[in-house]
């Protein structure tokens, strides 16, 4: 349901009509919208007597690769389905109408390149880059899309085409680190910017979470769109509640 009267506080609006450099910086709640389960609700059917948190770390994948497997392999023919939404497209817009924009996100769907951004950092990896657990060599997904596991089904991991070793999904589990060029350059942006739009995140995940509070300690605006309180509202300038693909647009008008 279109929220009508979501006004965009004057002093954003012009902050956003003066910014040269913005971050955009998104959390799964900007791919909502497009179906795609927020990184805590993506535990359904058999996965639902897992905590993500547990689930998304190599030691899970180690002690039951098919059930981590399949977890990644039903998120990615998620994915496959899901098409961008009016955020995505808002924010692929909003870069064509700013000096530089860069979109930081911690999500591993590929929506905001399809939606046409440019500039997409991926602090987390991507569903569509999966490597050897030993060697590291990139592998190829099976032919075609995943045949759509039923929730909870275990798919046991292809093996490496190289050296045979179990192939895992191409993200940054919990405990392992950013990738370092993904993480500099967020921080570089964060640090440059002018105004940082924080859309569609819980703000609790680290170091992701630090980029609000170093583009804060730059001096730059920032501003929060979500439709829930998170740790960061103390702290943004502006925090505007509310869906990303109602809210985002409007950042537009
Ligand atoms: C690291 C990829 C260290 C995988 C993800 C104790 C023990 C061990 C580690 C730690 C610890 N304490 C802290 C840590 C560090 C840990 C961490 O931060 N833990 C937290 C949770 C306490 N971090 C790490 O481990 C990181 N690595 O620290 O390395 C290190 C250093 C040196 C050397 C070696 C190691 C790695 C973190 C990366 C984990 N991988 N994703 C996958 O996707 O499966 S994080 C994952 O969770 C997602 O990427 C997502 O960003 C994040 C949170 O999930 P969600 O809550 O679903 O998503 P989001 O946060 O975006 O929230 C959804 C939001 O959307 C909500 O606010 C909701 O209100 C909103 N929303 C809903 N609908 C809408 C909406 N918004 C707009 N519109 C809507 N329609
Ligand atoms: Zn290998």
């Amino acid at each position: 349901m279109k929220n009508p009267h979501h006004d965009i506080p004057a002093t954003l609006a012009s902050a956003l009509q003066e910014a040269r450099r913005v971050v955009v910086f998104t959390g799964a709640g900007v791919s909502a919208e497009s179906g795609i389960a927020t990184f805590r609700d993506a535990l359904t059917g058999l996965w639902s007597r897992f905590d993500a948190q547990a689930l998304a770390t190599p030691e899970a994948f180690r002690s039951h690769p098919d059930i981590v497997w399949g977890w990644y392999e039903w998120r990615r023919a998620q994915v496959l389905r899901a098409a961008p939404n009016a955020a995505h497209r808002a924010i692929a817009e909003l870069e064509r109408r700013v000096p530089e924009l860069i979109v930081v996100t911690q999500n591993v769907d590929d929506l905001h390149e399809r939606a046409g951004s440019a500039h997409v950092v991926h602090l987390h990896g991507s569903l569509h880059a999966p490597r050897c657990s030993s060697c590291g060599t990139p592998q190829p997904f099976p032919e075609g899309a995943p045949s759509e596991p039923e929730e909870g089904r275990r798919i046991a991991p292809p093996a490496c085409a190289r050296c045979g070793a179990p192939v895992r999904p191409g993200v940054v589990w919990f405990g392992e680190s950013l990738p370092a060029d993904a993480w500099n350059t967020a921080i570089r942006a964060a640090e440059r910017c002018d105004l940082l739009l924080s859309i569609g995140t819980s703000a609790l995940v680290y170091p992701a979470a630090e980029l609000p509070q170093r583009a804060l300690a730059a001096g730059a605006v920032v501003a929060q769109i979500n439709p829930a309180a998170t740790p960061l509202d103390a702290r943004a300038h502006h925090n505007l509640r509310g869906a990303a693909a109602d809210i985002v647009p409007e950042l537009l008008a």
